[in-house]
């Protein structure tokens, strides 16, 4: 891809100050590219260096955690918290447990979350936080007290004005409860410091369900300028964890057809369709017994399982032949040859649950070839938005109903979804929703840099 010259010295910079951080060159280059249009309309931002300033972190805190297995092995780890941006409200964005989380994964979903949070609507600025601890294989008491361990560091940096994470990969409900209990303990106060957290004790109805009903919301809203619905589409989902299940369940509920789900491991197709029943087994299986998804195929034999071959450049889940696409697993998992496969397949839409999942490369294919494309930082902010609900009800010591909440997350994502085209218009690329949603986040956070200061 050539890189426009204007803001090619804001890339290269961002590219020699942060090496060996590639996810995070990969993200810097996918929205400066498309913030030419106004950046060459308006010079207050060039001048002002938003840009530059965006691409470097408030604040980033690595630190020690230092755990104890069942066996008494001591265990040490890294950990992370991004405050990337706090323009138009406090830090707000995920904590992801997972082997592969370094700086640099962290420095990209930070600024991904910046634009996505402003998207919404919502007073929330970015962050991102986690740990290379892997949970897979880890007794119920060595999560609990690895979370205590990450906690007890992390508290000094959280407050619930101040930056106010969540779950991502590898972190969910458990997790949650676990790091909320020791923040409490530490500070002996109880306050929404987290969202996620469970009904009874601050959380919000249609949190867990939120990203992946709201992907599906999306899509069919992007659908509907087509006069075309999800009914009866063949659609492929990869992933298996939070973001996967409830957009098979949405999915299920919009009558569209849904044949694959995936793990680190492979992927299923089930070419007769997932049915409400396979997906509240898929669902024990991921949560409750917290097994791999090739159990499916052992239960029902009209799915096949593939294992996934290592360093591969093709994941065959995406040369299977459907209507609609929906990564929901994790970055980098579409590829040149996975974005071909789909236009030759005739895949009509690609909506990102995932952060990321598409390379630069493959987003280039997809929009050429006419694919209706959504970028996770659109698509999957139904998730922080819902966030973004609770934080609300817990200021406000408000319960709202799971209708009252999901109506507005629909508002929501319909918000996004329009602001996204009429930015894309304005900016002379009709339905092209990466520029709208760049351009859309970018001016709100940057309007509000600039009102603020040298800072
Ligand atoms: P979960 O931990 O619940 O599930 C993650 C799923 O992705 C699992 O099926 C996991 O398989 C798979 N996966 C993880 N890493 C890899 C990898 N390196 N290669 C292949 N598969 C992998 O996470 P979520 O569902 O919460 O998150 C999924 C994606 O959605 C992430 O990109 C996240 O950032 C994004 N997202 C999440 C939101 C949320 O509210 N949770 C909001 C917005 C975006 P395995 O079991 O083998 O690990
Ligand atoms: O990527 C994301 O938007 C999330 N993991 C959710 C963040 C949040 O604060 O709910």
């Amino acid at each position: 891809m050539i890189i426009h010259p204007l803001v090619a010295p804001i890339l290269a910079e961002v590219v020699s100050a942060n090496p060996g951080e590639p996810e995070f060159h990969q993200a810097a280059e996918e929205v400066l590219q498309t913030l030419v249009p106004i950046l060459e309309k308006e010079r207050k931002y060039l001048k002002e260096k938003i840009p530059q300033r965006m691409l470097v972190p408030e604040r980033t805190i690595e630190f020690r955690v230092v755990w104890q297995t069942d066996n008494g092995e001591v265990q040490v780890n890294r950990g992370y918290r991004v405050q990337m941006n706090s323009a138009i409200g406090p830090y707000k964005g995920g904590l992801r447990f997972h082997p592969n989380v370094n700086r640099g994964v962290l420095k990209f979903l930070a600024f991904e979350q910046v634009f996505k949070n402003a998207l919404s609507g919502l007073p929330l600025g970015g962050g991102k936080g986690g740990s290379d601890f892997d949970p897979k294989g880890k007794s119920d008491a060595e999560i609990m007290r690895f979370c205590q361990a990450f906690m007890l560091e992390l508290e000094r940096h959280l407050d619930h004005r101040r930056d106010i994470p969540a779950g991502d990969i590898g972190v969910g409900a458990r997790e949650i409860g676990y790091m909320f209990g020791m923040y409490k303990k530490i500070r002996n106060e109880f306050t929404g410091v987290l969202t996620g957290k469970g009904l009874g004790w601050g959380g919000s109805l249609l949190r867990p369900e939120a990203t992946g009903y709201g992907l599906v919301y999306f899509a069919a809203d992007m659908l509907h300028t087509k006069g075309d619905s999800l009914k009866g589409k063949t659609c492929l989902v990869s992933g298996s964890g939070n973001v996967s299940q409830f957009a098979i369940e949405k999915l299920l509920e919009l009558a569209a057809k849904v044949i694959t789900f995936s793990d680190s491991d492979g992927f299923i197709y089930d070419k007769d369709g997932i049915t409400y029943e396979k997906l509240a087994y898929l669902k024990w299986l991921k949560n409750e017994k917290r097994g791999r998804v090739s159990e499916y195929a052992e239960k029902y034999p009209s799915a096949e399982y593939h294992p996934v071959a290592r360093n591969a450049r093709q994941n065959l889940l995406w040369a299977i032949p459907a209507d609609c696409a929906f990564p929901c697993a994790t970055q980098n998992e579409i590829l040149e040859n996975d974005a071909m496969a789909l236009v030759q397949n005739g895949v009509r839409l690609l909506a990102e649950g995932a952060n990321m999942p598409t390379n630069n490369a493959a987003i280039e294919i997809l929009q050429k070839n006419g694919v209706m494309y959504a970028p996770g930082k659109a698509a999957n902010a139904g998730g922080v938005a819902t966030s973004g609900l609770e934080m609300t009800q817990n200021y406000s010591g408000e319960y709202w109903t799971r209708e009252q909440v999901d109506q507005k997350l629909q508002a929501i994502m319909r918000h996004i979804h329009d602001t996204c085209l009429a930015v894309a218009n304005e900016f002379g690329a009709p339905g092209n929703y990466v520029i709208g949603a760049n351009i859309g986040g970018f001016r709100r956070v940057a309007d509000a840099m600039i009102a603020q200061g040298m800072i």
